[in-house]
């Protein structure tokens, strides 16, 4: 007898002492983490965690839908460039946040689902909301993960959270059985890994880019007649905007953006040349620096000729190496971080050519150019026509853009004319809720996040109105929480991007129109949910109004009827794809 209980005591190790449940350990790695919020819809698969966020006091958002938790997790990463935490049942809660995963694996966000599921007794019987979440989540996420034991939980979200941050970001997805996270467990199981920092378990830092290949951008640089730069979401996520404004000026090159980049040079900056989609100007360019660009559709693969001429150089920079060459063959290709990428190359410009502003005149060229272009493309932003162009509403929503003020869009057309029409004055103002994979709807959940993110900031939403009713339930949230949002609908009535697209393909709309009957009061939507509403027809209306729903201390959506006649010059390219040549 004496023999066993000594060989007990040898194995274990340890004297057991606290015991505490898998939600508690959930909810003491969220707080490690310094996680602010929680959002979430509740369920009882994810019952223990919530107790355990009670008594760590880490407050819980619940929102109506559960694509509005993922979405507000998303728009939390977007504004503070910190990963967003997303709570959500299993099964329906589950497949409910599954499209917000997928937008944001594709965005590269930093987003950090945690799912509950079945017990694992009772796995594969048919038990309630039993849904096999992890072969779905796999391809969508950067890292998918049951966990099996309740003190392996820290280690778990350790892990998680190490891939949910590392470069390029992305969401990572932890489903956890109610059985796993309702048992307790010895805190001595769960070392070393229990109670760990997070400098403990993440790197810190960047990954400086290799010294000779820098020299070798700076030279193309240099020898470059026409250099440009693309700016995208990657050098928003790597916080390289100051690094990026200081080697364009010294230089004088002028920066197009794409997506999270906008921008990332302050777009009334004599150097900045707007959107990189489908920009004409671009094929001007002999020398291409591309940093944290990913060159799909909208880029036109980074080899349409209408946007990229037949012997332009490209130097792409990413931090992530597989998109370093896809879909264009490049001069020269480098994976690391791009802030200290930018830093590097300005030391090593300055120490081939110290003090000159060598692109001068090329820049003042292309800034006329551009000029020239965006009165042509954005047309009547100064009209007073009734219904109002959508034109002259986004270029009304500019006077509001003041340092203290950020802007989520939402939507086709609308997303389109904002970003052809309004200058982001800081890296981040200006933000597209839809990412890469073009995800609607998602823009009111990001407000949410971002007012709770930055209180004393002005949060407003620019949405279409078919996009606005995917999530316009939320309002609700954001009463509840005390949160005041100015959401400017504009409203044509219309799945506008696509019926201008068919308009243009076939001359008729189909399944398209949105509101024939004019029956949709969004006024009194809005009030319904506790917050309140504007109608605005005239143009000389927009401004008064928008003023009044900043100051409202409330939610308010200022409903703008537009014009839904009106297309634009993305409508146009997308209409040429109808014509069966176009794919010979
Ligand atoms: C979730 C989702 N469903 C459908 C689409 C296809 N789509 C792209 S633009 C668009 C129209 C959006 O309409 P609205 O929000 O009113 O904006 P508008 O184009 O009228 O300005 C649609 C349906 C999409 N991108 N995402
Ligand atoms: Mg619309």
């Amino acid at each position: 007898m004496k023999a066993d209980f000594n060989r007990k005591e040898f194995f274990r190790c340890k004297i057991l002492t606290e015991r505490i449940s898998g939600g508690s350990f959930v909810a003491k790695s969220l707080k490690l983490e310094d996680v602010k919020y929680v959002f979430t819809l509740s369920g009882g698969h994810i019952n223990p965690i919530y107790k355990g966020l009670i008594e760590e006091g880490v407050p819980i958002i619940t929102t109506r839908h559960e694509q509005a938790a993922g979405n507000a997790a998303e728009g939390w990463a977007k504004t503070t460039r910190t990963p967003g935490v997303c709570l959500v049942t299993a099964g329906p809660g589950f497949s409910n946040v599954l499209p917000a995963l997928i937008s944001a694996y594709y965005a590269h966000s930093p987003v950090f689902a945690i799912t509950g599921h079945t017990a694992l007794r009772d796995l594969n019987k048919h038990a309630a909301q039993e849904v096999d979440h992890l072969p779905l989540a796999i391809p969508t996420t950067k890292y998918a993960r049951m966990v099996y034991n309740t003190h392996r939980i820290p280690e778990y979200m350790q892990e998680a959270f190490r891939i949910c941050t590392a470069e390029n970001m992305g969401p990572v997805l932890l489903d956890i059985p109610v059985d796993i996270l309702t048992l307790e467990s010895d805190v001595e199981a769960a070392r070393p890994f229990f109670g760990l920092q997070p400098k403990q378990y993440r790197p810190k830092g960047y990954r400086y880019p290799d010294p000779l290949l820098v020299k070798q951008v700076a030279d193309h640089l240099l020898k470059a007649k026409n250099p440009v730069i693309i700016a995208g979401s990657g050098v928003y996520w790597g916080r390289a905007s100051n690094n990026l404004v200081a080697l364009a000026e010294y230089l004088s090159i002028p920066v197009a953006y794409d997506d999270l980049g906008k921008g990332s040079l302050p777009e009334l900056h004599p150097l900045a040349i707007g959107s990189a989609i489908q920009n004409i100007l671009l094929n001007q360019a002999d020398f291409i620096l591309a940093l944290g660009v990913i060159f799909g559709e909208y880029q036109g693969y980074g080899t349409n000729p209408a946007f990229y001429s037949e012997d332009v150089k490209f130097v792409h920079v990413d931090p992530e190496a597989t998109e370093v060459g896809k879909n264009r063959p490049l001069e020269l290709g480098i994976a690391c971080s791009i802030k200290p990428f930018l830093g590097e190359l300005l030391n090593a410009v300055k120490i081939l050519k110290p003090k000159v502003k060598l692109h001068n005149e090329w820049a003042k060229i292309i800034k006329g150019d551009r000029n020239q272009l965006e009165e042509m493309i954005s047309g009547p932003v100064d009209s007073d026509e009734i219904p109002i162009k959508p034109q002259k509403l986004t270029k009304d929503i500019q006077e509001f853009l003041d340092n203290d003020t950020r802007l989520f869009l939402d939507g086709g057309d609308t997303t389109v004319w904002a970003n052809l029409i309004l200058k982001a004055l800081y890296p981040g103002q200006i933000i597209g809720s839809h990412g890469p994979t073009g995800h609607l709807g998602a823009g009111l959940p990001m407000g949410i996040a971002a007012k709770l993110a930055e209180p004393e900031k002005n949060i407003m939403i620019l949405s279409g109105d078919g996009s606005f009713l995917f999530n316009g339930a939320e309002i609700d949230t954001a009463i509840r929480y005390d949160l005041p949002l100015t959401i400017i609908i504009e409203n044509d009535s219309l799945w506008g991007m696509i019926a201008h697209n068919q308009d243009l393909s076939w001359g008729e709309r189909i399944g398209t129109t949105l509101d024939e009957k004019n029956h949709i009061d969004y006024v009194k939507f809005a009030e319904s949910l506790g917050g309140q509403g504007e109608l605005v027809t005239r143009p000389e209306d927009v401004p008064s109004a928008i003023k009044r729903a900043i100051n409202s201390g409330t939610v308010t959506v200022v409903d703008v009827r537009v014009d839904g006649s009106v297309t634009n010059i993305l409508n146009q390219s997308a209409a040429a794809k109808a014509d069966p040549s176009f794919w010979e």
